[in-house]
């Protein structure tokens, strides 16, 4: 490996002195002028992280649901899920090593993590719609193609698109086919197949309407769209021809404010969703005959699916072990009605998907979902076997439930979190329990909730534990809050600092919206 190639090639990246940026949950996000180092020397990481795999690795360009003049990037590790935490802390000291200091760190690291030099690598890249993707991933391939890497670049694609290229990759044929058309067939023929056995479908045109938050949602659903039309007609609203990406529109957006996006027309009682810029969140929604909106969060979206598929299950006859995993940002009611009502194992995990994605994979299946529309169901390798032998075997009712099990398990991204795949498996369930959006709302009343953000000098001051429900330090903050919570009914308090915002979080659930409110900004005070 030449390193002096590398330290003169960076020279056309060089990093502003003095700027240390950390890769945190979702990888760097910042302002995209500020990224262009970050980028050349992420392609350099991906290069040493698929020699040490022996994999292919990904490199995503997207700032998710972050305003259009940000922008970022994460790696992607060999089964499409992120990468791992050691190479984390390797991403965060090569992107802040000064000029100088490069090879030397470049080096460290390969000596540390024992990477063969002469190892082949190979490298994907995807990346959104922002004005300044294109630019900043021509940077990855350069720093991919300066350390000897292989790359293919596969252009606009949304973030789980990517996950699932990565995964295919990997899979050796297993899991599909590394193409954009690999990825609409596979997902478009099980929900083909699965939509036919409703009873209903012929009767009823489904339809629902999309808000693609002006972002690569868009485009790959019109790419996409003509496979699925029979069982579903989608119509896409900010679709990115006029207005900004996730500008007053999209999943965080719509479930931060709680109301519809601009942009779109809605009617009472039709369904609708929002993806996020990157297309890895989703959130549904309805307005009601009074006008009132009502939102379906990732906690309703992960009862529906886990309570289908616990359906499916007792249906088949087999008893195979299904564990739902929240964050502390689940709603106590979502939480409530799967312990108590569906009698569904459910863990709870620090925010962030990796640690949901990990937790899930302890099970036959696992369901995650962050209550902001980030999730997927993962089925073990074995399950996945079984099922789909007992399809082919089981005759009638049961052979029917393991076709239609066979088939959600590969509706699912089980790489990653997609707004797309999501969707489809949603509408596939409701069309085949004959839900309407309402009956889908009614299973169980959500607790009225607030979130808060405040500045603080420090963020890192705040220690948490117990999946970040609970303070360590400051000392004596803990207490402060559980004081505050006893005032109310029903109710729960948290913070914990971002991971991805110079903020600390507050969150705040209770018996009424008033009571949410004043003991989220109570909390406030006290952390503040
Ligand atoms: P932080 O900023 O750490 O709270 C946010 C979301 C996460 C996750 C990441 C990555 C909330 C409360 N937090 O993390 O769920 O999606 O961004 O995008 O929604
Ligand atoms: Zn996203």
């Amino acid at each position: 490996m030449d390193l002096e190639a590398v330290s003169k090639r960076s020279a056309f990246h060089a990093k502003p002195q003095g700027l240390i940026l950390q890769y945190g949950t979702a990888g760097f996000r910042t302002n995209a002028q500020h990224l262009d180092h970050i980028m050349f020397r992420m392609g350099l990481l991906a290069v040493l992280r698929s020699k040490q795999t022996r994999a292919t690795i990904g490199v995503m360009v997207t700032a998710s649901h972050n305003p259009e003049e940000d922008n970022g990037v994460k790696l992607i590790d060999p089964l499409g899920e992120m990468l791992a935490p050691s190479w984390e802390e390797h991403a965060t000291c090569l992107a802040s090593a000064e000029e100088q200091d490069m090879p030397r760190v470049l080096t460290a690291i390969m000596e540390r993590e024992a990477v063969d030099p002469m190892q082949a690598a190979f490298v994907v890249i995807g990346r959104d719609t922002r004005p300044s993707s294109e630019k900043l991933s021509q940077s990855v391939i350069d720093g991919v193609t300066v350390l000897g890497g292989q790359f293919h670049d596969y252009g606009l694609l949304t973030t789980p698109q990517l996950h699932y290229m990565v995964y295919c990759r990997n899979s050796g044929g297993r899991y599909g086919k590394p193409t954009i058309e690999g990825y609409c067939q596979k997902l478009s023929r099980a929900f083909v197949d699965l939509t036919k056995q409703a009873s209903c479908s012929g009767d009823e045109n489904r339809s629902l309407k999309v808000d693609c938050a002006n972002g690569i949602g868009a485009l790959k659903l019109k790419e996409m769209e003509h496979y699925f039309s029979q069982g579903l007609s989608v119509q896409l609203f900010n679709d990115g021809t006029e207005g900004r990406l996730n500008h007053l529109c999209g999943a965080d957006f719509v479930k931060s404010y709680q109301k519809p996006p601009q942009g779109m027309e809605m009617k009472s009682s039709e369904r609708c969703c929002s993806f996020d810029g990157d297309a890895d969140r989703i959130v549904y929604y309805y307005s009601d005959a009074d006008g009132h909106f009502h939102l379906i969060d990732g906690d309703k979206i992960s009862t529906l699916i886990s309570s289908f598929l616990k359906e499916l299950l007792l249906e088949i006859g087999e008893s195979l072990n299904i564990g739902v995993v929240q964050t502390a940002y689940a709603n106590g009611s979502s939480t409530r009605y799967l312990e108590e009502v569906m009698k569904v194992p459910v863990y709870c995990t620090k925010t962030g998907v990796k640690h949901l994605h990990h937790k899930a994979q302890e099970f036959d299946i696992g369901v995650y979902f962050e209550a902001n529309g980030h999730g997927t169901a993962l089925f073990s390798e074995a399950v996945e076997e079984k099922i789909k032998r007992l399809a082919q075997e089981l005759e009638d009712e049961k052979g029917k439930a393991a076709k239609m099990l066979a088939s959600i398990i590969d509706l699912f991204n089980q790489a990653a979190g997609d707004a797309i795949s999501d969707m489809l498996v949603i509408e596939a369930i409701l069309a085949l329990k004959g839900l309407t959006v309402q009956q889908w709302d009614a299973i169980y009343v959500d607790l009225p909730n607030r979130q808060l953000k405040v500045k603080v000098a420090d963020r890192r001051v705040i220690s948490t534990t117990d999946a970040e429900r609970q303070v360590v330090t400051p000392p004596g903050l803990q207490e402060a809050i559980n004081d505050l919570v006893k005032k109310y009914k029903l109710a729960r308090a948290f913070v914990r600092p971002s991971g991805t915002e110079d903020i600390v979080r507050v969150y705040a659930e209770a018996d009424s919206q008033e009571s949410a409110d004043r003991l989220a900004y109570e909390v406030s005070l006290v952390v503040f």
